[in-house]
């Protein structure tokens, strides 16, 4: 189902909007495999120098379509892994190695490996109404999609660990507040805001942006001395671009500076 997933490209920026309003958004294979299919787009596209990525009605993603999942286990196949092999592990790898920055604009709430799915993209706004649920004890699982992963770090053990083994919901203010996420805009603002932050993102120098993502993936896992020597290699690499060289001569000249990426 092609409609599932949104797919709008301008100024520079892909707009994906999840497209199953009547399920939240709730990821069926097809909106995985449309999913991928959009990332593969943007990816070889090197016009797209930003994204943007929302749902459409009054929520962002409801994690995995349990509707699906009791299809598959009525069947009698009963296979934890496979989906997140299949489609989770790799979206979340991709949103965090892409070579361009991801705005996610939480529209709604955000539950299960929808929640975690908005947490690996690079900035993160929601709308005041929106809420972020780990729904997964809630349903006897654990936290996928890179959510015992990213939690701790954003907020802490204790406010992770009350996350993960109550399933409450956390308001966008709430998680703004703590660090979760980067800002909270009222609801009828927040696609105009997130387009325009795209948008910004993408006239930036995509090549260094890319560097400072890598560079920000490798820091919790570094020590200082490896972490100072991964700096010095991408320093080496966004020195090297065309857009170094514009950004400083558009300093000295006072004037806007025009980055190509
Ligand atoms: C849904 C869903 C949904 C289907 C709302 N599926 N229809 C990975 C791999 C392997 C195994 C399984 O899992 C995973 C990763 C995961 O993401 S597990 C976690 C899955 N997600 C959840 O457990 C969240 C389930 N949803 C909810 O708890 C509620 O819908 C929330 C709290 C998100 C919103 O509640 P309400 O605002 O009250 O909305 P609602 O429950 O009435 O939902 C509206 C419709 O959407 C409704 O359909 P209907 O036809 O009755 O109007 C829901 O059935 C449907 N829906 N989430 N995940």
């Amino acid at each position: 189902m092609a409609d599932d997933l949104l797919f709008e490209r301008a100024a520079g920026v892909a707009t994906i909007t999840l497209n199953r309003p009547d399920k939240l958004n709730a990821f069926t294979t097809e909106l995985h495999r449309a999913l991928a299919a959009a990332l593969d787009t943007v990816e070889g596209d090197e016009t797209i120098r930003a994204v943007m990525l929302t749902g459409a009605g009054r929520g962002f993603c409801a994690g995995q379509d349990l509707a699906e999942r009791a299809a598959i286990i009525a069947g009698g196949k009963v296979e934890g892994g496979k989906a997140l092999e299949t489609w989770y592990n790799p979206l979340v790898r991709r949103l965090r190695r892409l070579e361009k920055p991801v705005v996610c604009a939480v529209n709604g709430v955000a539950a299960g490996a929808g929640a975690n799915i908005a947490l690996a993209c690079d900035i993160v706004l929601a709308a005041r109404s929106a809420s972020f649920i780990q729904a997964f004890c809630r349903i006897g699982l654990v936290p996928d999609a890179g959510g015992s992963y990213v939690l701790p770090r954003l907020v802490g053990m204790a406010r992770a660990s009350a996350l993960t083994l109550l399933g409450d919901k956390l308001p966008a203010e709430q998680a703004a507040a703590w660090g979760l996420i980067w800002r909270v805009v009222d609801d009828d603002a927040l696609v105009a805001e997130a387009t325009a932050l795209a948008q910004h993102l993408a006239r930036q120098p995509t090549r260094a942006l890319a560097l400072i993502k890598q560079a920000l993936n490798a820091s919790f896992a570094n020590t200082l001395d490896e972490q100072l020597d991964l700096e010095r290699a991408l320093q080496i690499k966004a020195a090297a671009t065309d857009d170094f060289r514009e950004g400083v001569a558009a300093f000295l000249e006072k004037r806007p500076a025009n980055f190509t990426g």
